[in-house]
């Protein structure tokens, strides 16, 4: 078995409210990482995290789950919580220990209550976040309100790093913020790049810091201000975030302490 040493080791607590794809999400991302040879659905009972006979039967989670994968050398262990109101005290104990906690949040419904719940517990043991819209393939869905509905929720300084391309069952791929790069699944399941798209109109809706969702106009704008809001973070120079103020990828990785 790897051996890692304990800098290598991140801890993450996937929280949210119920059904907003939490164990969905850590079984897609174990497929994608290699770490299981089936994509396991929650609907069909065959993800990792659910594996209790109630839970599988009900479809929800009733208590932590716990699964891992390896990313660049570092050991990922995902701590699947319980979103249902009856069960969500779980979340507590799992952000206790972790180094950053996953904030699902479902792409229909924006914030909900036990949402809110699970981030004022992260609040409390002082955890990083980042946040995770899912069912952007649904019908009804949209990423701008669900960022919005966070923005005015929890804070407005939060940028996203991955913009959606297309919507609804036209959802296709995303751009990647940081590198500017747009990638589209491809029918063998793979992602592949693409242009970053021009088009984008059915994503006109202002957010509450000045981004804007369209893939190209919105990628670029959302970096400007991810790179303000990394170096100051505690100041309101998001203000001052302009167009021309385009950072390079080399001073949004200094900004990020990115690889
Ligand atoms: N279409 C679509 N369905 C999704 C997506 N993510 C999750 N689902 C579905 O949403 C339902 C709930 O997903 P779960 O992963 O069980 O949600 P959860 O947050 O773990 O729910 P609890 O464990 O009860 O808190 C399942 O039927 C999933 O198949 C998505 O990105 N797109
Ligand atoms: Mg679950």
């Amino acid at each position: 078995m790897k051996v890692y040493s304990t800098d290598a080791i991140r801890n993450l607590a996937v929280i949210g409210h119920g059904d907003a794809g939490k164990t969905q999400l850590i079984s897609s991302l174990l497929y994608v990482a290699g770490e299981t040879p089936r994509w396991g659905k929650v609907d069909e009972g065959t993800t990792v995290t659910d594996h209790e006979e109630d839970s599988i039967a009900r479809r929800i989670t009733l208590n932590i789950g716990l699964a891992h994968l390896d990313h660049r050398e570092t050991k990922l262990n995902f701590i699947d919580t319980p979103g249902y109101a009856a069960f969500v005290s779980h979340a507590r104990p799992a952000l206790r220990v972790a180094d950053c906690a996953v904030a699902v949040v479902d792409g229909v419904k924006g914030v909900e209550v036990q949402t809110e719940k699970t981030w004022a517990y992260a609040n409390e043991f002082i955890v990083p976040r980042i946040m995770v819209v899912t069912k952007l393939d649904k019908e009804h869905s949209d990423f701008a309100k669900a960022l919005e509905s966070a923005q005015r929720t929890f804070s407005r300084a939060i940028i996203p790093f991955t913009l959606p391309i297309g919507r609804e069952k036209d959802f296709r791929g995303v751009v990647d913020v940081v590198h500017m790069k747009a990638y589209e699944l491809g029918a063998d399941g793979q992602a592949k790049e693409i242009d970053i798209p021009s088009d984008g109109r059915h994503l006109r809706k202002p957010t509450l810091f000045p981004i804007s969702t369209r893939p190209w106009r919105g990628a670029n704008c959302a970096r400007c201000s991810l790179s303000q809001v990394l170096r100051w973070w505690d100041c309101v120079l998001y203000l001052t975030v302009s167009w021309t103020m385009r950072p390079t990828l080399r001073t949004m990785k200094q900004s990020m302490d990115f690889p």
